[in-house]
């Protein structure tokens, strides 16, 4: 499906990249002893060098040879449909989205429901910066270096009842905003849930930057979810709600394709797409492909929350 949302605008004038902060003292030297225009063009370099060994974050996951996807192509290559369905469209489209203020519902199976302005709601919490690997159903991946709060933390506070099961999340539903919410490409606004022992794993993160920045528009701004070892789709951006439930909720994907795309959504290389492989997946900045690790390299963390189950049929 082709969608047009606007004539592309011009790209902004290249930013200095968040990683450059991250730059070695030696590489910082020898910067300052360029000349302006050679400045100009290895500015593109630079970060991609040093991103790889200086992202901010403890490594959560990794393999010996991940290392961090460049800035560049963390906010340049995209899926959020609700700002055009071509990977580059987000950070076209939502450029001029302003996140701030922004409120989050907390509702549902708690005893302290409440509408929160975002500070407040991150306030009482421990920011931290991990890094992460990221793997799309489509079979790409990333390895991001996130910053965000644990989501049991937010649960914990508003002390969940007995009869709550799951957690379901809603993204913000404003057409004149999010242009892409005016095709019928998704039930909008898009909706994702976890279980409720999903949703307090303590690798489950609400997300609020990237590189040691608040998240550009594009990731999700200002908050959204992230959950590793699942495939990328479950990381509902834009978090306008979080409601606690006693019945599994609906998912935007799983009420589009529900043959294709299931509820639990963990990664898993033995279960196929019913239209491609799951068993590879290309890491954006590469060029052989990698295979696919059970729950994306998570499976000594979460693999006991599925004994039991048959993830063929709950995929
Ligand atoms: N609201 C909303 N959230 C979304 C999506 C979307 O289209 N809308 N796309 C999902 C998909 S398919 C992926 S892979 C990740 C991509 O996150 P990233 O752009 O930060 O890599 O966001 C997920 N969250
Ligand atoms: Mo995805």
């Amino acid at each position: 499906m082709l969608i047009r949302l606007a004539a592309p605008k011009d790209v902004r004038p290249s930013d200095i990249t968040p990683e450059s902060m991250y730059l070695s003292r030696r590489e910082w030297l020898a910067a300052a002893g360029l000349t302006v225009g050679a400045i100009a063009g290895a500015a593109a370099l630079w970060p991609r060098r040093a991103s790889a060994q200086q992202a901010p974050g403890k490594p959560y996951g990794l393999q010996p040879d991940d290392r961090p996807t460049p800035w560049e192509d963390v906010t340049s290559y995209n899926n959020f449909y609700e700002f055009g369905t071509d990977k580059s469209d987000p950070a076209q489209e939502a450029r001029d989205f302003k996140p701030l203020p922004w409120t989050v519902q907390v509702e549902g199976l708690v005893k302290k429901p409440g509408a929160y302005a975002l500070e407040d709601f991150l306030k009482p919490s421990k920011l931290e910066d991990r890094i992460y690997r990221h793997r799309c159903v489509e079979a790409w991946s990333m390895v991001v270096p996130w910053r965000g709060i644990m989501l049991a933390d937010v649960l914990k506070r508003a002390e969940p009842t007995a009869g709550a099961k799951y957690v379901a999340f809603t993204t913000l539903y404003d057409p004149a905003r999010m242009p892409g919410q005016r095709y019928p490409v998704l039930r909008w606004p898009y909706t994702e849930g976890l279980r409720l022992d999903e949703a307090m794993h303590p690798l489950t993160l609400l997300v609020t930057g990237v590189y040691g920045r608040d998240l550009p528009n594009q990731n999700g701004a200002p908050l959204r979810l992230v959950v590793p070892w699942k495939y990328g789709f479950k990381g509902i951006k834009s978090i306008v709600r979080i409601r606690l439930t006693d019945a599994q909720p609906a998912t935007a994907w799983n009420v589009s394709a529900p043959n294709e795309y299931g509820f639990y959504s963990n990664v898993n290389p033995t279960v196929d797409h019913p239209r491609w492989s799951q068993a590879k997946e290309r890491r954006i900045g590469e060029f052989l492909r990698r295979p696919t690790l059970m729950f994306n390299g998570y499976a000594d963390q979460v693999a006991s929350m599925y004994s039991g189950m048959d993830l063929r049929r709950n995929y």
